[in-house]
């Protein structure tokens, strides 16, 4: 059924969420995914991932995303996770400080395996947590300007931002690699080849619209 449905797909991407234990990656994904939360859900153990099917312009893009351990232990083979992906949210807690002050490692991990053209958000969930805050937005943009990363805070207790957090990587997933295949011949059809995943068509007379910004967001010019 699932391949059935890919052929009708015109792009697919696969996209990572790391960051620290308990941040609330996987359910940032639940939310995204099957618009569901939980208040008691385990820490994740190995890799799973969830799809979510996106109309940009006229083009349906199926969004793979895959979510792991924070949890060093917990974690399935770090090059794998990071093979063929061409975006990341990294997720803080913005009521935990360590979770935060953790983003730099997180970074060292993105470069050494991530490809360097990834589109990488930074992103403090838990913002509906406003009283026992201990991240400042300002602080935060800051650091994702020095990064070169976009930057926004969400909470998935609260759907607030999560759509928005994905669809912006996706978006711009979408935009770079329109370009690049432009750069590569302004009028064939390009193919970039996922390993992990399938194929992909990179028709390059394709365009892309903007999708929505909201108040949270924060991109630098990169
Ligand atoms: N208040 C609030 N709690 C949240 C939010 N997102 C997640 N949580 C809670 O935070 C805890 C951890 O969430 P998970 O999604 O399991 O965290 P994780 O980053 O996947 O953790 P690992 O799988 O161990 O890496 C759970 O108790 C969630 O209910 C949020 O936006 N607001
Ligand atoms: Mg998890």
């Amino acid at each position: 059924m699932a391949d059935a449905f890919d052929e009708e797909c015109d792009y697919l991407f696969k996209a990572v969420l790391i960051g620290d234990s308990g941040v609330g990656k996987s359910n940032l994904l639940s939310r995204f995914a099957k618009d569901e939360f939980r208040f008691d859900s385990k820490p994740t153990i190995g890799v799973e991932f969830a799809y979510r099917n996106i109309k940009i312009a006229d083009k349906l893009i199926k969004a793979q995303i895959w979510d792991t351990a924070g949890q060093e232990r917990f974690r399935a083979i770090t090059s794998s996770y990071y093979r063929g992906a061409l975006g990341a949210l990294l997720v803080y807690d913005i009521t935990r400080r360590s979770s935060f002050e953790n983003a730099r490692k997180w970074m060292v991990e993105l470069r050494e395996f991530g490809g360097k053209d990834m589109v990488v958000i930074l992103v403090g969930n838990k913002c509906d947590l406003e009283q026992t805050r201990e991240v400042e937005e300002e602080e935060a943009k800051g650091f994702a300007e020095r990064e070169g990363l976009c930057f926004m805070e969400t909470s998935a207790l609260k759907n607030l931002n999560v759509d928005q957090v994905f669809l912006q990587m996706i978006t711009r997933i979408h935009d770079s690699t329109s370009h690049k295949s432009l750069d590569v011949k302004a009028d064939q059809e390009k193919q970039i080849t996922l390993s992990d995943a399938k194929e992909i068509h990179i028709d390059a007379a394709n365009e892309v619209t903007a999708t929505k910004q909201t108040s949270y967001y924060y991109c630098c010019s990169t």
